[in-house]
């Protein structure tokens, strides 16, 4: 398909949304803070929050204050051409209304809303393009899941055949057909997944959305561009369709303490890096629990964005 990946190839300039019950928490469980990347919260090497605790969380996710029009008019001010977020990251949380497992916004929140049909409509009004970042290989909480329980419920064996089948694919199938039509589906830490897994998960992405790119970390070298370490830029021009991904401060989902920022200069410093060897550059920004994107975050946004603004478009 010749159109594949157009946006991604001109556009050169996207926003990555870390967004989920663990920004909820931003970094601090029971008074005390972990330091590390927010997503990770509930993981051993952070805070090592038992499944059912974890869960209890999405019974006080209610964030009022997400509002899609604005994000998407944020990302326009700063000159990106289209928005990434996190439809499941490694906690198995589906931050959109999923058929295929109840642990998701809608069915089990207050607030009962589904923010991507939000955000998918808001990016199509202010003509952004929309993906979804999707954790396929790792679930923390779904039986069979990577690195997740390895029993379910009624303490039965869950292989990971299990959580493919009953979540992963189903789901991939749920974003990339209920959210109109989609730049990217962005998998990350494939792990040990077999190949014939990742197989299928690329032919939907494919099948569903003629237009969608699959990131490089889908794994098997199966995805339709390479996607560098977090953080990297590369010296010398890399061949074919890359990207590299960064983030406004130190953390991708909010923590509390996070008030490392990058300068406005420093990221017109490396978006221009990245886009000059012809990649692109995806940035990074995380909202609070309630929804609200951090000031700070959108200032360094809004600042960069001048910059871009006075120079013509060719
Ligand atoms: C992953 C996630 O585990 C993390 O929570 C976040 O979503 C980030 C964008 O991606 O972590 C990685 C994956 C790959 C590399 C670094 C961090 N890498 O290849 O350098």
């Amino acid at each position: 398909n010749a159109e594949r990946g157009q946006l991604f190839d001109e556009g050169n300039y996207a926003m990555f949304i870390h967004w989920g019950l663990y920004s909820q928490l931003g970094n601090k469980v029971d008074g005390k803070t972990y330091y590390g990347i927010g997503e990770w919260i509930m993981n051993k090497r952070m805070a090592d929050i038992p499944i059912p605790e974890y869960k209890r969380l999405a019974g006080t996710f209610h964030p009022v204050d997400f509002d899609a029009k604005q994000i998407a008019q944020l990302a326009k001010d700063a000159g990106m051409k289209y928005i990434v977020i996190t439809a499941k990251h490694h906690d198995g949380f589906a931050m959109y209304h999923s058929k295929a497992c109840d642990f998701n916004i809608v069915d089990a929140t207050p607030w009962n809303k589904d923010p991507m049909k939000e955000l998918a409509t808001a990016c199509r009004e202010a003509g952004l393009g929309f993906g979804f970042y999707y954790s396929h290989n790792q679930d923390w909480t779904f039986p069979g899941g990577g690195n997740g329980p390895g029993v379910d419920e009624q303490g039965k064996r869950a292989t990971f055949d299990d959580y493919f089948v009953k979540k992963c694919l189903p789901q991939v199938k749920e974003i990339t057909t209920e959210y109109g039509p989609i730049e990217i589906v962005w998998f990350d830490t494939p792990g040990k997944m077999p190949k014939h897994y990742v197989e299928q998960l690329v032919d939907v992405v494919h099948k569903n959305q003629p237009h969608a790119m699959v990131s490089g970390r889908a794994g098997h070298g199966l995805g339709d561009y390479q996607t560098l370490g977090d953080m990297e830029v590369p010296r010398h021009n890399i061949e074919g369709l890359w990207e590299s991904v960064d983030t406004t401060n130190d953390s991708w989902a909010y923590a509390w303490y996070d008030e490392y920022w990058k300068s406005p200069k420093e990221i017109l410093k490396r978006l221009i890096a990245c886009v000059g060897r012809g990649g692109t550059y995806m940035l990074n920004i995380g909202p609070r629990g309630d929804g609200a994107v951090p000031e700070r975050a959108k200032e360094t946004l809004r600042h960069s964005g001048h910059w871009i603004q006075r120079y013509p478009q060719v």
